[in-house]
């Protein structure tokens, strides 16, 4: 939970950030006075299933990434009607109609290839409502591990705000490099963070191989921040 006045949400404005296009959650809803975000962690089963190699992304991994969306999305249409309910203006940005992506060039040899960036973007949200920090492969860890979706509605009522018991960005994260091994698009660096072109690349051989459904993620499991917050990291 976080204040929709919370100054944090400016700095997302920032190009380093996030960059001009993130709307403020007064701009998705004028009358804005809170931000619920939540994460839902995957369960053992299906994070086992995809332990396995590089090549190959569980079924039920990839029934996470479609269903397990559709579920976010009614439990958070269950969310809206019920603080609608209550006399609460509400406004759910991943299924509103301004809802875009923006992908911009990067100098040459940027080791991030591209800079992907939603106007509303879960994990920064979630960052901002003390829910984990960001790590090594862009991922949020929370107190549950990296491994979940999350999502979040803005809604008009005052709702005490969490605390976020960090001060850096990339707290959680031990900088181990167990994802960087894990990952079968060579994406991620100890130097460079993620290269978003590479894994994008892979994400869409992957939607070939699997249409209707597609995922990877193989850097969010058989990793320590698969759970949980890296042991010395909490
Ligand atoms: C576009 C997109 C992708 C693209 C690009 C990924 C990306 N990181 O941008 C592709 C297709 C590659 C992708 C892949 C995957 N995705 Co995706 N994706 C998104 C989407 C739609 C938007 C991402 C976005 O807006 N990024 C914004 C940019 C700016 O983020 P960024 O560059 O990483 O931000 C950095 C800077 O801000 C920097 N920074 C610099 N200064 C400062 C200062 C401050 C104060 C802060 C806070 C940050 C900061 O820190 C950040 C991290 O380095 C979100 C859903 C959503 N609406 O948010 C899901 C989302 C990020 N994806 C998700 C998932 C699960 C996946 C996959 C695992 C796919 C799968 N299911 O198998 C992979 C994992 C890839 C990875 N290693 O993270 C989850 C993340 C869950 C988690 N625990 O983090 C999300 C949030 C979806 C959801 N509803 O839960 N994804
Ligand atoms: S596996 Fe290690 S380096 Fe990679 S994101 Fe998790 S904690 Fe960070
Ligand atoms: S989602 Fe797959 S390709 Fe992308 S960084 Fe993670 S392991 Fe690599």
């Amino acid at each position: 939970m976080s204040r929709a006045d919370d100054p944090i949400y400016l700095t997302f404005k920032e190009k380093d950030v996030i960059g001009d296009n993130f709307l403020l959650p007064a701009e998705w809803l004028p009358e804005a006075r809170s931000v619920i975000s939540f994460f839902l962690p995957f369960t053992e089963s299906v994070r086992r299933s995809n332990r396995g190699g590089p090549e190959s992304i569980s079924p039920e991994w990839l029934h996470g990434r479609i269903e397990g969306q559709a579920c976010i999305t009614d439990f958070t249409k269950k969310l809206k009607s019920y603080f609608e309910s209550r006399g609460s203006r509400v406004c759910v940005p991943a299924l509103d109609a301004r809802f875009a992506v923006r992908t911009t060039a990067l100098p040459e040899g940027d080791p991030k290839g591209v800079h992907i960036a939603s106007n509303w973007s879960e994990r920064h949200i979630a960052y901002a409502s003390g829910l984990g920090t960001f790590c090594l492969t862009r991922g949020l860890i929370t107190a549950k591990g990296v491994a979940g979706r999350f999502g979040s509605l803005i809604v008009s009522e005052e709702i005490e705000a969490d605390e976020r018991p960090y001060t850096g960005v990339y707290d959680y994260c031990s900088r181990c490099g167990a994802c960087i091994r894990r990952c079968p698009a060579g994406a991620i660096s100890l130097e460079g963070g993620k290269n978003q072109i590479r894994c994008k690349q892979w994400m869409d051989l992957m939607k070939k191989r699997y249409a209707p459904r597609y995922g990877c993620g193989k850097c969010q499991i058989g990793v320590p921040c698969e759970s949980g917050i890296p042991a010395g990291r909490r």
